[in-house]
């Protein structure tokens, strides 16, 4: 069977790209990218009616716009991305054909009419149910409908992106085990499936109740059921965000992970227990036993943040090693004093992986516990929580991934490269501030989703301390400085793939299926030894200094925050 294929080498990476795999790479990034535009202008309006002093917008526009936020955000820009770093972890790691091109375009368009479906739901008016659409409360039919169209979307490109681990096997275009990045995205699909099933269990029959073939949905199992789906989802972007940290750190410093199988070991973590760890979601609903609630969100869920952590020091690890190796291997910090910190797909990815350990992680430990979730349940310290974690966590990666792509995949030259130095700062700074003062603010008691926290001209009215509105005010300043990171990073791929100066490389041309692509097999790293770097017995001190740190201020937040539950809550 010598059926002719389209491939092309670029020529500064090696990468191997197969025609209609770079098509739908290509198109499926676009659509994030313009998710991401609509999300931010949302982003923008919502922050600016959170802000005490400027409250911007009526009330049903606040929750219209908070939904649409919500939505064009978690949903529609993380996913089209991720579904372009599918295709790239499959086809283009693996230098193999992509299974069925015609499955992944019928997947990408079903997916653009759902997220299309869906908005127009939202925007005329009657679907303000925010992100979670817990029933009884009811939106359009089209609003549900629309989600399900995306997912079935989604849930072909996951087949796509299996079939393409098959092709690549029988055509033998690797050996041994797939690649360590390659292993993140099958991570990354395996959970994608066990959600896309949670989410179809729970909203195909809100769906038919909306248009009235189902008459009753009961609350605690609609909220049960969709956490199945809304927490999965974010273990699909913790699983895609480390595939890009382990490959960003490969691109930019060579850097091998300091041991495949602890890392393996890691990922399969995450396929084990993070479903489990959907109960944190329900800590604070009646209806729920104590025992279930504790089983799954301590002894479950701190296996899937285990398996976080152990991600967050084997890849600031293997830089430090790799750096240490180069001769950056002065004292604890060399190797990152001397890390290039002006590369944005670098920057971006190192403070994605500290902001999302120390803000997004400690922060969610804390809420996962039981009695602790008390003090912040419902308030926007959740917010905070999760901005810190899909925003500049997964959200910063992908920018970080990004400014690699523009030139191999887009095969443009990137423009603005000065503003692009900046970018992953201000945006990633900006979050960070932005989420730890959402987070300050939320534990004064300040509501999340909340379009009047002064709750003016109220029969029962609440004031909070000046220091509350203070940190609201210090929020949306902040999360401005992140909308001009936004504003920048559009400017620039936008900028680039559009009206970038064309880099000229050699084009696809025809290779026989049956000789595969990849003429010489990726070459698997060898065992190598680290002699003569780190200090007193350790290859990567500096990472393990940093460690401690973590370790130190996860402890002290933990025990602050039993403290304080101890003084909300007075018993004599
Ligand atoms: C410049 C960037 C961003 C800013 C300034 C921003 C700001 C905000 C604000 C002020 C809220 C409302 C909080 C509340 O009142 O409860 C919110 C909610 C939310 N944001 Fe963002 N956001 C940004 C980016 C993102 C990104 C990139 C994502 C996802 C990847 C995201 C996901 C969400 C979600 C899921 C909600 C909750 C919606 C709900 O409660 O139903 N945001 N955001
Ligand atoms: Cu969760």
């Amino acid at each position: 069977m010598a059926v002719n294929r389209m491939f092309r080498t670029c020529p500064s990476t090696g990468l191997v790209y197969h025609e209609p795999a770079e098509k739908l790479i290509r198109w499926n990034a676009v659509a994030a990218v313009v998710s991401l535009l609509v999300g931010g202008i949302l982003a923008l309006l919502v922050t600016l009616t959170r802000w005490p002093a400027v409250h911007l917008l009526p009330p049903d526009w606040f929750y219209l716009v908070l939904t649409a936020h919500g939505l064009d955000m978690l949903v529609f820009w993380i996913i089209f991305f991720e579904i372009a770093v599918l295709y790239f972890c499959s086809s283009v790691l693996l230098r193999c054909r992509l299974a069925m091109p015609g499955m992944a375009w019928l997947g990408f368009w079903l997916m653009i009419v759902g997220a299309l479906v869906n908005n127009v739901a939202v925007f005329r008016g009657d679907s303000s149910v925010m992100f979670t659409s817990y029933a009884p409360m009811g939106a359009h039919p089209a609003f549900y409908l629309g989600l399900i169209l995306f997912a079935v979307g989604a849930l072909i490109a996951c087949f796509v992106f299996f079939g393409t681990l098959v092709v690549a096997k029988a055509e033998r275009t690797y050996n041994g085990s797939v690649p360590l990045v390659t292993f993140g995205a099958v991570t990354a699909a395996i959970i994608a499936v066990f959600t896309i099933a949670s989410g179809a269990i729970i909203l195909i029959p809100t769906f038919l109740w909306s248009i009235g073939l189902v008459d009753y949905i009961d609350s605690l199992m609609y909220r049960t059921v969709w956490w199945a789906f809304g927490h999965s989802s974010q273990q699909i972007n913790v699983a895609a965000h480390v595939s890009v940290w382990y490959a960003i750190a490969a691109v930019v410093f060579g850097a091998k992970p300091m041991s495949e199988k602890v890392s393996r070991t890691a990922f399969f973590l995450y396929i084990c227990f993070l479903q489990l760890a959907s109960a944190h979601h329900l800590l604070a609903d009646p209806g729920l036993t104590s025992n279930w609630k504790i089983f799954n969100t301590s002894y479950a869920m701190y296996l899937a943040v285990l398996a976080s952590m152990v991600h967050g020091l084997t890849v600031p690890g293997a830089i430090e090693v790799a750096q240490r190796e180069k001769g950056f291997n002065r004292g604890l910090f060399e190797w990152l004093r001397k890390a290039p910190w002006s590369n944005p797909s670098f920057s971006a990815m190192f403070m994605s992986l500290i902001g999302f350990g120390f803000l997004g992680g400690i922060s969610g430990v804390m809420m996962g516990t039981e009695q602790l979730n008390l003090i912040i349940h419902n308030t926007i310290y959740v917010p905070g929580h999760f901005h810190a974690t899909v925003v500049v966590g997964t959200t910063l990666a992908f920018m970080g991934l990004t400014y690699f792509l523009i030139p191999t995949l887009f095969r443009r030259e990137m423009m603005f490269p000065g503003m692009a130095k900046w970018q992953p700062y201000v945006f990633g700074l900006g979050m960070m501030s932005f989420s730890l003062f959402m987070m300050g603010a939320g534990t004064l008691g300040v509501p999340r989703r909340h379009w009047d926290m002064t709750f003016a001209g109220n029969a029962l009215g609440y004031e909070f301390p000046g220091t509350a509105y203070l940190m609201m005010g210090i929020m949306a300043i902040s999360g401005l400085a992140a909308v001009v990171g936004g504003i920048m990073y559009l400017l620039i791929t936008v900028g680039s793939v559009f009206l970038g100066k064309k880099i000229q490389t050699p084009d696809f041309a025809r290779v026989a299926a049956r000789d595969g692509v990849a003429p010489k097999p990726v070459p698997q790293p060898v065992a190598v030894s680290h002699a003569g770097i780190g200090t007193a017995g350790f290859v990567a001190p500096g990472t393990f200094v940093l460690a401690l740190v973590f370790l130190t201020a996860f402890v002290l937040y933990y025990f602050v925050n039993w403290k304080y539950l101890s003084t909300v809550w007075p018993l004599s």
